[in-house]
């Protein structure tokens, strides 16, 4: 489960320029880049790399930079409340490059609706009450780097998970501004980012999720996150919330919703997309798309945020120790920790969550008997007796669902 060092800019935009030569470089920000034909391929143009992240932690590690894809180390999540600048980035397409929040509509339309409707962002605000919750949203891909053989996408290890306080509509009270009609099956969402080819009638990723978990009261239309407005890179200035399904679920810039009267086909939710064989299948097994299965509720899994990895620790003092830990749409039941690899578990304390869908704090102290090296691994297990894995789980061709155990270096001298 060790990673190799990574740079800074190890995948950034070399993809990109190495398709595309000189003339991708011919554009960067708008204007012409004299010297382009000097520029070495494989480089990012220090402007685009500093401009996608601007405001963000200086620790968060880029993947990709077109798209934009950053994750965070884990003692970054140390936050109970994960604040914007430490929220990890994970866009499909090219996020708008303006929004105008006096402006801005969302539509609710769709074959299961009564009568489609525009509303603005301020009839939304007006017409609805809003409520707070925290809400965890995960990328369906976070520990992807591990599987073998190597599946294609951003190669994310831990840091694909955030848990801000979101607030908003109900996604129930707001579809019923359309009307619902008893045959409607899933809710599809649109955003107002642009395709990575430019052309403007192709739709970057159009998921949802089905209509008994677009009724749950966690389900939001949110326009504000931690308190402020939603920050330009997370979906502003209205964003589809919905807690403990893959983060794709969650539809950024959000200005319409199809009340589907089937399981929504746009694009992404279909293929091998946010999917994973419905039956375990052999590591690198070609699996047709009719064997392959929607992700819904993502599996138990758990961070080490203090201390970092690779902290060197007085002997003979116990060491504190803390993290989050979340399951998908159940509760965390238990949280354990072993310093032996695996040998003997001790259990962690684990608080209750803020609310339904928000991941949950434990702590504890481990004392090491000698100097040396160790690990610190947790695992987490949900309220119906699930467990972490110790090693990478059940292979699947786009890497998804990875909740291995997380494991912590720690010298003890
Ligand atoms: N419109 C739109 N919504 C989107 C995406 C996107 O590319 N476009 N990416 C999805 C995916 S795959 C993830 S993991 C989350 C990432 O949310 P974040 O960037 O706010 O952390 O947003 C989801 N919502
Ligand atoms: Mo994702």
């Amino acid at each position: 489960m060790t990673q190799p060092p990574r740079s800074r800019y190890h995948k950034g935009r070399r993809g990109f320029l190495a398709d595309s030569g000189a003339a991708a470089v011919g554009t960067v920000l708008g204007l012409s880049v004299p010297f382009a034909r000097h520029f070495p391929a494989g480089l990012v143009p220090v402007a685009l790399a500093a401009e996608g992240l601007a405001g963000k932690d200086p620790g968060l590690i880029t993947l990709n930079d077109r798209p934009l894809n950053a994750e965070v180390p884990a003692h970054l999540l140390d936050d109970e409340i994960t604040p914007a600048h430490r929220m990890f980035v994970r866009n499909n397409g090219i996020a708008p490059a303006t929004v105008d929040p006096a402006t801005w509509t969302l539509t609710i339309d769709g074959e299961a609706v009564n009568a489609p409707v525009t509303l603005t962002l301020q009839e939304l605000q007006k017409r609805f009450r809003a409520y707070t919750y925290q809400l965890t949203l995960e990328c369906g891909g976070n520990g992807r780097a591990e599987f073998r053989p190597n599946a294609k996408g951003n190669q994310w290890t831990t840091g694909a998970v955030s848990s801000a306080e979101w607030t908003g509509a109900r996604l129930r009270d707001v579809l019923q501004a359309a009307g619902v009609k008893p045959n409607a099956k899933y809710v599809g969402y649109y955003g107002a980012d642009t395709h990575l080819s430019g052309n403007k009638d192709k739709v970057v990723i159009s998921r949802g999720v089905p209509l008994a978990k677009a009724n749950q009261p966690e389900t939001l239309v949110a326009w504000a996150m931690n308190g402020e407005a939603i920050p330009a890179l997370h979906g502003a200035p209205l964003r589809l919330v919905a807690g403990g399904f893959p983060a794709s679920a969650s539809g950024k810039w959000l200005t319409r919703l199809a009340v589907r009267d089937r399981v929504h086909d746009g694009p992404k939710m279909e293929g091998h997309s946010y999917r994973v064989p419905c039956r375990p299948v052999a590591p690198g097994e070609d699996v047709p798309d009719e064997e392959m299965c929607i992700i819904e509720s993502m599996p138990v899994k758990s961070l080490i945020t203090f201390p970092g990895s690779g902290l060197v620790h007085p002997a003979g003092k116990p060491m504190s120790l803390r993290g989050h830990a979340w399951a998908g749409e159940l509760a965390v039941k238990q949280v354990e920790v072993s310093i032996d690899f695996g040998a003997t578990w001790q259990r962690a304390k684990l608080r209750k969550a803020k609310n339904r869908l928000a991941w949950q704090h434990f702590e504890t102290r481990v004392a090491f008997p000698e100097a040396g090296y160790y690990e610190v691994w947790a695992r987490a297990t949900d309220a119906r007796g699930q467990s972490q894995p110790m090693v990478v789980p059940g292979w699947n061709p786009k890497g998804y669902l990875n909740n291995a155990c997380h494991r912590i270096a720690v010298r003890v001298s």
